[in-house]
């Protein structure tokens, strides 16, 4: 198909999610639990600003003439990978398909996604826009399916040419057995995270609280870059821990469909477990619990927005992703110990740095090891901007022009000159 064409499908399947924001968004509330109000004025919306983001880019993909030593006329094609498969998680439905299909489908591929078995409806209901937006039949297929079997099939079958996948660090490591087992179709990984959040002496208290706050226990806490190391320097430490217990026992839970409320249930009581198990596990390695700590209400998987201080950096609840509502809060002194205590880690997703020193937040912004960096700020997921991992948070970027590489082949043709002068 024609770039311009691909092109128009984006633009005309944006106008189409846009009509039907206020459906999606109650599907994706359904679904996963999530706030309505943030599914409807921040997800949905978004997702049509990504569609019109990669449909821009459908007809700027070309590739360049190379000046090669010799009688040589050398150029490169970029072409679609083929097939593409795609397997999603169930914290952002909407979102993780947009960042997968959207690059996939400006470059030319086609491709068969995997929902989570938690969250299938609203890709569904998604996919019927982009048919009725002229995209045709077979170029895209959605499969809603478990991972250990539908997951798994589409990983080593043959004919699929290249895996995007955002999960567990766990399940991508299979991924890739799965590609080197198979046909070795390129991977790329979007994975789990255990993101510094550092607050300097100088930084502003109360922005920098509602700015953690906001870093941890958005979306019920289960981002993949979720701010859940909360570095507080000692000077203003007591007074952090203060405010930020005082800003999680503000915090609205409870029926996302009702107004105001900022957090819903887990996604699932395999998720609303392990978060209590984790919590259990805080308390016995002897953090301080703030607030929180146990289930909220008697029904349904919902969770006290919980608070650690005094937290180390051998706890568990420092270590692994806890995926949940619960902030961990722990003690620093200095820069260089804190960016090499920020650093330990198996993960490398994104940091958050609250100062207004320049020379700390430069030391900073170069120091840590992760794909993000959110200065005085969290969690900023614009179109334009590459997102990804270091170390076993994943390897690729998605989003911005960086995505386009992982979804286009590159051909070098190389063709004599027939021209003595040369
Ligand atoms: O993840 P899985 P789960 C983390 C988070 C969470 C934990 C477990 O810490 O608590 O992972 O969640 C598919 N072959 N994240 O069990 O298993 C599965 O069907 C192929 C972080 O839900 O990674 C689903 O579509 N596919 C994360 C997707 O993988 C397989 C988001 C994610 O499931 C498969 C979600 C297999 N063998 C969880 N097994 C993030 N990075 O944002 C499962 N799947």
């Amino acid at each position: 198909m024609a770039a311009y064409e691909r092109q128009r499908i984006l633009l005309r399947f944006a106008d189409l999610v846009e009509k039907h924001n206020d459906e999606l968004a109650a599907l994706e509330t359904w679904d996963n639990g999530k706030p309505y109000e943030q599914a409807v004025n921040v997800e949905v919306p978004m997702f049509a600003r990504l569609m019109r983001y990669y449909a821009g880019w459908a007809d700027k993909i070309h590739g360049m003439t190379i000046p090669a030593d010799g009688p040589f006329h050398v150029q490169t094609l970029h072409e679609p990978i083929g097939v593409c498969g795609q397997i999603i998680p169930w914290n952002f439905p909407l979102l993780m398909y947009a960042w997968k299909v959207g690059p996939a489908l400006a470059c030319g591929n086609t491709v068969v996604i995997k929902t989570a078995e938690q969250t299938p409806l609203s890709a569904l209901y998604v996919t019927r826009l982009l048919h009725e937006a002229g995209l045709p039949p077979g170029a895209l297929n959605v499969i809603s399916g478990f991972g250990p079997t539908a997951g798994a099939a589409l990983c080593r079958h043959m004919d699929v040419d290249k895996l995007a996948f955002t999960g567990s660090t766990e399940t991508g490591k299979l991924i890739l057995e799965l590609s080197a087992k198979s046909n070795l179709k390129p991977v790329t990984l979007e994975l789990g995270g255990k993101s510094p959040f550092i607050v300097c002496e100088d930084a502003d208290i109360d922005s920098a609280v509602e700015m953690a706050h906001f870093a941890l226990f958005f979306n019920q806490g289960q981002c993949c870059c979720a701010g859940s190391r909360t570095y507080v320097h000692e000077k203003v430490y007591d007074e952090f821990v203060e405010k930020a217990k005082a800003r999680a026992l503000k915090r609205s839970v409870g029926d996302p469909f009702k107004q105001g409320i900022e957090q819903g249930p887990q996604v699932d009581s395999e998720q609303f477990q392990k978060i209590l198990r984790y919590i259990r596990s805080g308390v016995d390695s002897g953090a301080t619990l703030e607030t929180g700590g146990d289930q909220f209400g008697e029904k349904g998987y919902y969770i006290k927005p919980t608070v650690f201080s005094n937290v180390q950096d051998d706890m568990l609840i420092a270590q692994d992703e806890i995926f949940g509502p619960v902030q961990s809060i722990l003690k620093y002194k200095t820069l260089d110990e804190v960016i090499k205590r920020a650093n330990k880690s198996a993960y490398g997703l994104a940091a958050g740095i609250f100062t207004h020193n320049l020379d700390t937040a430069n030391t900073l912004m170069r120091a840590l090891r992760v794909g993000t960096v959110w200065i005085n700020s969290f969690d900023t997921f614009d179109a334009a901007i590459p997102f990804g991992g270091y170390k076993q948070s994943g390897q690729g970027r998605e989003k911005g022009e960086y995505s386009l590489k992982n979804y286009l082949q590159v051909k070098a043709v190389v063709t004599p000159v027939k021209n003595p002068a040369w």
